[in-house]
């Protein structure tokens, strides 16, 4: 019997401080258990988890069916490559396609892979389909936005922090304000036989859980048609039922051109991402154009459908919006008792509050530091915006026992 060597806290926290690139600045919490909506610290403390992974575990973390399908492919075949077929791929691009009403997916790991396989689908559909001259294609996105951090994607970025010091960027995207129609028809009108596609986040997370006006996505999909410019959805992070819906862009009945998914795809079991689309646009990549060693492998595939099965068998995108309006809703009363807090916002369990300080004071990562000593954890985005978002497996009472909690650490702090 192996004797488990109890480490604290400080421990795990130095080891990675001495041996980790120091990319991160986590909350000063080391975890080593999660259940459902609940993580415990090494010292053995539990706690609400209110981030979700960034909305990766909406299944809960360590789902038991996730799990259970985890270990029965891993037992048999983990990964082949895509230099030969193997059973699990096609039944996984048959469900995810039938089930979101798409021809086509392009399975990869990371957000970012799938960002990036979204925009170079796109260029090669503007100079093969199009007809736009080759390599002068533009890609239009938003500004605050959030789809990654590779070199191209941070070439996009307005973000400092994201993109300082990582050139030389890479050329062909043109920068709108995000929630604007007029600036989007403004660029289609002048330049659209140049423009490859729109790509957005339907609620932009990272930027604080922006949600554009009702009508936003609808009208940007229609300006996309009108002026024949693919709308590409990032719901990395409000898909899977996140926002109330299965994608976000249902909410305004909005079909995407390409459709970009990660995170909960696998429940937070393994990095699982997808880009979706119709034959007109994902024929163009022929075989050898695109890839990845472990997109779509076995492994992958049998997490992310019992991953889907979840979502679909538990309600999750149901519960989500039922328990969102209860959050907002008891968070409006909160605002009425304090000034500490000024807004909140979101859709389905994706919301946010903003604390009344500036985006350049503590005051946030303090109530958060507050929020776990209390048994919540949540960290802040941009500065004053602290980020609520649990597992969509939670229940009325959990989250009213959440909201007690927050109400405590407001009103105390
Ligand atoms: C980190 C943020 C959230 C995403 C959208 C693509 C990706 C993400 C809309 C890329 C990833 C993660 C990345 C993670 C923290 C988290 C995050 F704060 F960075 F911005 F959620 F808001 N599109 N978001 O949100 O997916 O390659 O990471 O799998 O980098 O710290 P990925």
């Amino acid at each position: 019997m192996s004797s488990t060597l109890i480490h604290s806290s400080e421990y795990f926290i130095d080891l990675e401080h001495h041996h980790g690139a120091h990319n991160y600045h986590p909350l000063p919490v080391v975890l080593s258990k999660g259940e459902g909506v609940y993580v415990w610290d090494v010292e053995g403390k539990r706690y609400y988890d209110f981030l979700s992974a960034y909305s990766a575990v909406n299944q809960g973390h360590s789902h038991p069916k996730i799990v259970q399908a985890m270990i029965d492919q891993a037992q048999v075949l983990s990964l082949t490559s895509r230099a030969f077929y193997n059973n699990k791929l096609g039944l996984y691009e048959e469900k995810i396609t039938q089930l979101l009403g798409f021809d086509k997916v392009l399975p990869m790991n990371s957000g970012a892979e799938a960002v990036e396989t979204a925009v170079k689908l796109a260029r090669k559909w503007s100079y093969e389909v199009k007809g736009i001259h080759e390599n002068s294609a533009k890609i239009i996105v938003c500004e605050n936005n959030f789809h990654g951090r590779t070199t191209t994607i941070v070439s996009f970025s307005n973000d400092p922090d994201a993109n300082q010091n990582y050139g030389p960027f890479t050329p062909g995207f043109i920068k709108i304000p995000y929630n604007n129609l007029e600036a989007l028809e403004e660029v289609l009108k002048t330049d659209a036989q140049n423009i490859a596609a729109f790509l957005a986040e339907p609620i932009q997370g990272e930027a604080g859980v922006y949600v554009p006006d009702e009508g936003y996505l609808k009208g940007a999909s229609e300006l996309c048609k009108k002026y024949n410019v693919l709308f590409i959805a990032d719901e990395v992070q409000t898909g899977i039922a996140r926002t109330g819906k299965m994608i976000a862009c249902h909410h305004e009945g909005v079909q995407p051109d390409i459709l970009v998914l990660g995170k909960a795809l696998s429940g937070g079991m393994y990095p699982v991402s997808a880009v979706l689309a119709n034959n007109e646009i994902m024929n163009v990549i022929k075989p050898g154009q695109h890839g990845s060693t472990f997109g779509g492998n076995p492994l992958a595939c049998a997490v992310s459908m019992a991953a889907l099965d979840v979502i679909i068998d538990e309600k999750l995108a149901d519960n989500a919006e039922r328990l969102g309006k209860i959050f907002r809703a008891e968070i409006e009363k909160l605002i009425a008792e304090t000034t500490l807090i000024t807004k909140v916002r979101g859709k389905g369990l994706l919301n946010a509050i903003l604390i009344n300080d500036t985006p350049e004071s503590d005051t946030a990562w303090n109530i958060c530091l507050k929020l776990r000593d209390n048994g919540l954890l949540a960290k802040p985005t941009h500065g004053n915006i602290i980020r609520f978002a649990p597992p969509l497996v939670m229940t009325e009472e959990q989250l009213m026992d959440c909201v007690a909690i927050i109400r405590k650490t407001i009103l105390e702090f």
